[in-house]
């Protein structure tokens, strides 16, 4: 999918809060030109693929009028208590084209009975509630902040739960399975996707979609840098998925209306995330009118307008390749399958060759700024190292390098001028299998 969507919208909209305490009424939620198909419609222009929406924040104010609490939309003078932004996401979602995600914090600072067993069976509770209104749903998002001071049903004091055993996630998750079996879970550690380490945009330079849950435990040293980069050997497939803000905070602040990133700064981070082989999950907080704000509406259309005008002319496409070796000297693995336009067909060598050379005939000489190089993911991640040469008066002059590839890895190529570009594969877990190689 590449590009997803992320939304925060709550009280905390309207108080200036990034974390809110829990004791907000339900009043003060009142968007005045609140549009969610204005939300929706601005990400399809984007390009993103999916929406995941804050469904209820640390706060524990519900965007749906949940049966299970009052702390909800139902008491907002907003639409006259009959309003329910989840369920306009998800039209909005089905009518854009785009799939729809719930985040539904665990950590609930209003809920009177946070900390013991009945507030897991509300937690649940709301989770039937959503996966049966709503739907389908491609991705859940559990974020790990938990505990700590809150509002608690007027107790105003501060919980702490025990992270590892207190939400019991192995049940949870399969009542979640139970109602959506094709769901996607993000947390820190996944099961499905993990968290990248940071909230930079930033995904390791080496990137493995692999790593083993049982070294990710909160508190371990250097947790972040393997979130970040994953292990080569690890037992499990849980590929990062890169959150990061197109503001400061989480949520809408007009005092940060200045510090929009720029197209540029977006672009940036496309290189970060999706060129390193994860997905961006970018945040677009609304206003306080319920609206995406004019300046992050164009600060995503200079991001679409940066991506179509680096990426518009592939210079490689159809062009000749000749490649070190290719599998049982069949026609099929051949270096032709690396220009073809067809994701479904892959250059591949003979098991246990597992380094190689790949030369892309451009035809004549041109100004070269970006490498796309894709692994055939479906049959794993086997790309440890690899190199760019560009040829100079009939020699190899090398261009960049780099470690894992991935899904996806794009290179800057810095403005080289050759005829001929050669890519290095120079180590790898089994015989490399890539699909595709495309060069702007
Ligand atoms: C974190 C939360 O504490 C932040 O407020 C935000 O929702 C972020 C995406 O996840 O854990």
């Amino acid at each position: 999918m590449e590009l997803n969507a992320f939304v925060h919208f709550t009280t905390n909209t309207f108080t200036g809060k990034e974390w809110g305490y829990g004791d907000e009424s339900p009043s003060i939620f009142n968007p005045t030109e609140y549009n969610a198909d204005q939300w929706v419609s601005t990400f399809k222009d984007a390009g993103f693929k999916g929406v995941i929406l804050t469904c209820k924040h640390h706060d524990g104010f519900c965007l749906w009028p949940s049966a299970y609490t009052e702390h909800s939309v139902k008491n907002s003078p907003w639409q006259n208590g009959k309003g329910d932004v989840v369920r306009d996401v998800m039209r909005a979602c089905k009518k854009y084209e785009l799939k729809f995600g719930i985040y539904l914090s665990p950590w609930d600072r209003n809920h009177p009975a946070y900390g013991t067993p009945e507030y897991i069976e509300y937690y649940r509770n709301q989770l039937k509630e959503l996966f049966t209104t709503y739907g389908p749903v491609f991705e859940m998002w559990f974020d790990g902040a938990n505990g700590g001071d809150g509002y608690y049903g007027g107790k105003r004091e501060s919980r702490s739960i025990q992270g590892s055993t207190y939400y019991d996630w192995p049940a949870t998750l399969e009542l979640v399975r139970s109602l959506e079996p094709e769901i996607l879970f993000f947390s820190d550690a996944g099961p499905g996707v993990r968290w990248v380490g940071n909230e930079r945009g930033i995904a390791g330079e080496t990137n493995w979609n692999t790593i083993t849950p049982d070294t990710l435990y909160a508190g371990k040293a250097g947790i972040e840098k393997l979130l970040n980069e994953g292990a080569e050997n690890g037992t499990h497939w849980i590929p990062a998925e890169v959150d990061v803000s197109i503001r400061k905070g989480w949520f809408y602040h007009a005092e940060e209306d200045t510090l929009v990133k720029t197209p540029q700064q977006l672009f940036n981070i496309y290189l970060t995330s999706v060129g390193r082989g994860s997905t961006l999950l970018l945040n677009i907080p609304p206003d306080r009118r319920g609206l995406v704000h004019e300046k992050d509406v164009a600060a995503l259309q200079g991001f679409r307008a940066l991506l179509d005008s680096t990426f518009k002319q592939n210079l490689a496409l159809n062009r000749p390749v000749s490649v070190s070796s290719c599998r049982g000297e069949d026609d099929r693995f051949d270096g032709s399958q690396l220009t073809d336009g067809n994701p479904a067909t892959y250059w591949a060598t003979d098991d246990g060759t597992t380094t190689g050379s790949i030369d892309v005939d451009l035809g004549s000489t041109q100004i070269l700024n970006y490498l796309v190089i894709q692994e055939y993911i479906q049959l794993g991640q086997r790309v440890k190292s690899i190199s760019i040469e560009a040829n100079e008066a009939g020699s190899w002059k090398p261009v960049t390098q780099a470690t894992t590839i991935g899904y996806k890895r794009i290179l800057r190529l810095n403005g080289v001028e050759t005829n001929k570009i050669r890519i290095n594969i120079l180590a790898a877990k089994a015989c490399p299998v890539i699909s595709n190689i495309e060069i702007y």
